[in-house]
């Protein structure tokens, strides 16, 4: 059996951004682990990302978070991607590491904190404009940990105005993509918690302003699919930031934790034309790699994406829609077990090859003895910034 046309023609245009962050030392709140031969500079992030686009062909853009990859030249950094077949994707900003940050950013209720936050979304609107990046990545730590600690529906305000002078800042071409997260750092209450209020904040700004969904970022149980199909519908879904949980914000590999809630939210993704490079929908991948090597665990996961879409344009539509029509439940959810349960990977593997990519990426990896040489070359990699 091989992939029918029409889905390999589909396959063919997936593009997944790898987080820069994903290849430098991380860890946990109790202990960041370092690897040997990890990226000491952007520039060395780039190169290992560059290694996943080449094996897998799913990788062509690489995102970057600022002030973690700051650099002197950006322009000079969009061209060294360039040289090695990959370009700069999302930028994300980062007002969580700073103590001026402490009670909050946009949210803050002293104007100068406010002031030095937006001054950064800024900032990073310039990093954009020199590396043609088109997405600046909003997600706020902001929050409280106890009632009363602040004005909840002033600091909704406060958020609101400085997002309209970041959207103000913006390009034609350029858009706000907003994240929600339902705890974490803070613990009683969050400024952006959910899929709702990042979505009024959206509409507030405008068409450019849009959601940005990460898997990791919901309560155990929530129909995450069906948070995709409601911002599909709206056309306010901007982008997934994938990985997978089993508890909180865990940050592992996608599709590792529930294969099946990563096929579910594909299935919806391509149901509502958020499929592809022109649907305004931009996968990225946000995720750390404390305890198994990162080049190869972006590879593992990059194919896990492309696996669970395999499975989804599996799905017989037509069929599908039928039993749905005649209200023949068992039929209906026979259909997409039965495109769940195909095992694609053989098949993937010819059409790697049918490509000019090597049919199992993860032992091209291992044999090109570029994990060698990066850990002979480079010595004292740097931390992603997490508990640094
Ligand atoms: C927050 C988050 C957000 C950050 C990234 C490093 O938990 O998901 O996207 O920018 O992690
Ligand atoms: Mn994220
Ligand atoms: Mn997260």
């Amino acid at each position: 059996m091989s992939l029918a046309p029409a889905v390999a023609e589909r396959l063919a245009v997936q593009e997944i951004e790898l987080p820069s962050w994903a290849f430098a030392n991380s860890g946990t709140r109790f202990r960041v682990f370092g690897q040997p031969g990890v990226p000491r500079t952007p520039q060395e992030k780039i190169a290992d990302a560059a290694q996943v686009h080449a094996l897998t062909g799913l990788a062509p853009r690489v995102a970057l978070h600022i002030p973690w990859d700051l650099v002197d030249d950006f322009g000079a950094l969009a061209t060294f991607a360039a040289d090695h077949g990959v370009g700069i994707g999302t930028i994300n900003s980062n007002t969580f590491q700073d103590d001026a940050y402490k009670l909050g950013s946009l949210c803050h209720s002293d104007p100068g904190v406010r002031r030095k936050a937006i001054d950064h979304h800024l900032a990073c609107v310039d990093v954009m404009d020199a590396t043609g990046s088109t997405d600046l990545k909003i997600w706020l730590a902001d929050g409280t940990n106890y009632p009363g600690q602040d004005d909840m529906r002033a600091r909704q305000d406060r958020l609101a105005e400085g997002l309209a002078e970041i959207y103000a800042r913006l390009g034609e071409h350029q858009r706000i993509v907003l994240e929600y997260k339902f705890f974490e750092p803070a613990f009683y209450h969050t400024d952006v918690p959910d899929w709702g209020t990042s979505l009024v904040q959206c509409l507030a700004l405008g068409d450019r302003a849009v959601v940005c969904l990460d898997t990791g970022h919901h309560a155990p149980g929530t129909n995450i699919e069906f948070i995709v199909m409601q911002l599909l519908r709206l056309r306010k879904l901007g982008a997934f930031d994938f990985n997978s949980r089993f508890y909180a914000d865990d940050d592992l590999i996608v599709g590792a934790a529930d294969p099946f809630q990563l096929f579910r939210i594909l299935l919806e993704v391509v149901r509502g034309g958020g499929y592809g490079p022109d649907s305004g929908v931009t996968f990225m991948l946000d995720q750390c790699h404390n305890i198994e090597q990162k080049i190869p665990g972006q590879i593992r996961s990059v194919l896990n994406v492309q696996e669970a879409t395999a499975k989804a344009l599996l799905v017989d539509r037509a069929a599908l829609d039928r039993a749905q029509r005649d209200g023949d439940v068992l039929a209906a959810n026979g259909i997409l077990m039965d495109a769940f349960a195909t095992d694609v990977r053989a098949d993937l593997a010819d059409w790697r090859e049918s490509r000019g990519l090597p049919a199992d990426p993860m032992a091209a990896y291992a044999a090109s003895g570029y994990q060698a040489r990066i850990e002979a070359e480079r010595v004292g990699g740097e931390q992603a910034g997490w508990g640094a």
